[in-house]
């Protein structure tokens, strides 16, 4: 995006996107008024997004607001919440400071729609920035651009019971935006990312996404911004057209590029149910299982992982979230090296067996991790396509497992235990003196 900003050299743009490379796992947190009907409207249960409500029961803004006197979350512990994400390997935090309601989870100069207008009145960010502060959680914001509530917003839906505004001025919605978006950026410390959302109607256009993205970044270079602020991206796939859209990385909404994107930063976002904002009909809930091979499925692809939790309107986080967040844990606290930090597998093609991410070492070695996902029977993994001998392998959770390694008509093949150390996914950790393929693999 160098034309949208003072140019931006390759060396700069690194030195901005490396934490967020490293990172490869944050949490999202979706949460506001929504957490109220958490998915029910007088009896009767919405399909999904609980935090749609509004749109799909087609509840006019005057009656929506009532919400805020019901929104007191009074059981929130942000130092809880960062050091969930923290134990589980996320290392960034993207909540949203307004969803497409509108409502502000801090204290807003510009309107009233805001958590100062509810029982609970204290800043629900300032919290949550004191505690990634503390626990080294990188901290940043959802901004939904679409807005439910402000007149000024351009598509006037006629059950949003502001349509009354015959000319809503786009113009001074979006000088109320970026007045916002400078309080989010001057009140809450340093701010890794600006997530933004909404961004798919008309009455948001390339030239103000072009113009907000160029602005952010002249206010704080070090930001970073994802591809929904301007109107490059490509539906769910999430990825953007081309270089004339603004925007850092890309963002898959609910699903995983199917190969890696070499040179592409990309982020999925997903949810552990089937609902972003907290609704109390969904138990959808994903495997831990799942959401661990999610995690490396997409490291070994070169992404992060952007898991959703919906905390409730009493400010808790689901009992099956934290009991998945905790399994990640778990998973994490052994094999956290073969995440963070990591590259892309080095192979064309993804392994029968599992997934690999790869970090280089000094004097142009390499370092593959292989994730054994389906463990062999005869312990004998072939690791097809690499053509030199390895240095060592061994489990990466017992560094003293010398595991024998030989040539095989395809590759290597490594000797494992007979059974698998760990059934979600057990990592060898296999060193090369330099990585190279087989021709013709
Ligand atoms: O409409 C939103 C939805 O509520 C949620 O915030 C997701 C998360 O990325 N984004 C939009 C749907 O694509």
């Amino acid at each position: 995006m160098s034309g949208l900003v003072q140019a931006e050299t390759k060396e700069e743009s690194d030195q901005r996107m490396a934490w967020f490379r490293d990172a490869r796992f944050g949490m999202f947190i979706h949460w506001g008024p929504y957490s109220v009907p958490a998915g029910e409207w007088k009896g009767k249960g919405v399909k999904d997004n609980a935090e749609w409500l509004q749109s799909y029961e087609k509840i006019p803004v005057a009656e929506y607001t009532s919400l805020k006197d019901q929104f007191n979350p009074v059981k929130y512990d942000a130092d809880a919440w960062v050091r969930l994400a923290k134990d589980a390997g996320m290392k960034y935090i993207v909540i949203t400071s307004k969803h497409h309601d509108g409502f502000c989870l801090w204290d807003s100069k510009e309107t009233d729609w805001d958590i100062a207008s509810t029982p609970y009145k204290n800043d629900l960010l300032a919290p949550l920035a004191e505690a990634c502060r503390k626990h080294g959680v990188k901290l940043c914001f959802y901004h939904s651009i679409m807005d439910w509530h402000h007149p000024d917003w351009g598509k006037k839906e006629p059950w949003r019971g502001n349509a009354l505004n015959p000319s809503p001025d786009m113009d001074r919605y979006t000088a109320y935006m970026k007045a916002q978006l400078k309080e989010l950026l001057t009140n809450y410390g340093d701010i890794g990312i600006l997530w933004f959302d909404g961004e798919w109607e008309d009455a948001w256009t390339h030239e103000r996404g072009k113009d907000l993205y160029a602005w952010l970044r002249q206010e704080h270079p070090k930001l970073i911004i994802n591809n929904r602020v301007d109107k490059g991206r490509q539906g769910m796939a999430g990825m953007t057209k081309d270089d004339k859209y603004a925007g850092d990385y890309g963002t898959p909404e609910q699903e995983i590029p199917a190969n890696g994107l070499p040179g592409v930063d990309w982020e999925s976002c997903m949810t552990m149910n089937g609902t972003w904002g907290f609704s109390k009909h969904d138990e959808t809930w994903k495997s831990a299982e799942t959401l661990i091979r999610n995690l490396i499925d997409i490291a070994s692809k070169g992404g992060n992982y952007l898991l959703n939790v919906g905390p409730t309107a009493e400010g808790k986080i689901p009992a099956a979230s934290i009991e998945r967040l905790q399994a990640i844990a778990a998973w994490m606290k052994t094999n956290a090296e073969a995440i963070h930090g990591t590259q892309t597998s080095p192979f064309p093609e993804i392994p029968a067996w599992g997934r690999c991410t790869s970090r280089p070492l000094e004097n142009g070695k390499t370092r593959l991790y292989l994730h054994v996902f389906d463990w062999p029977a005869d312990g004998l993994l072939v690791v097809k396509g690499l053509k030199q001998k390895a240095e060592s392998a061994s489990l990466l959770a017992d560094p003293s497992s010398k595991l024998e390694v030989k040539p095989h008509a395809d590759g290597l093949q490594i000797q494992v235990p007979a059974t698998a150390p760990d059934a979600i996914a057990t990592v060898i950790v296999l060193d090369l003196p330099q990585l190279s393929l087989l021709d013709d693999f």
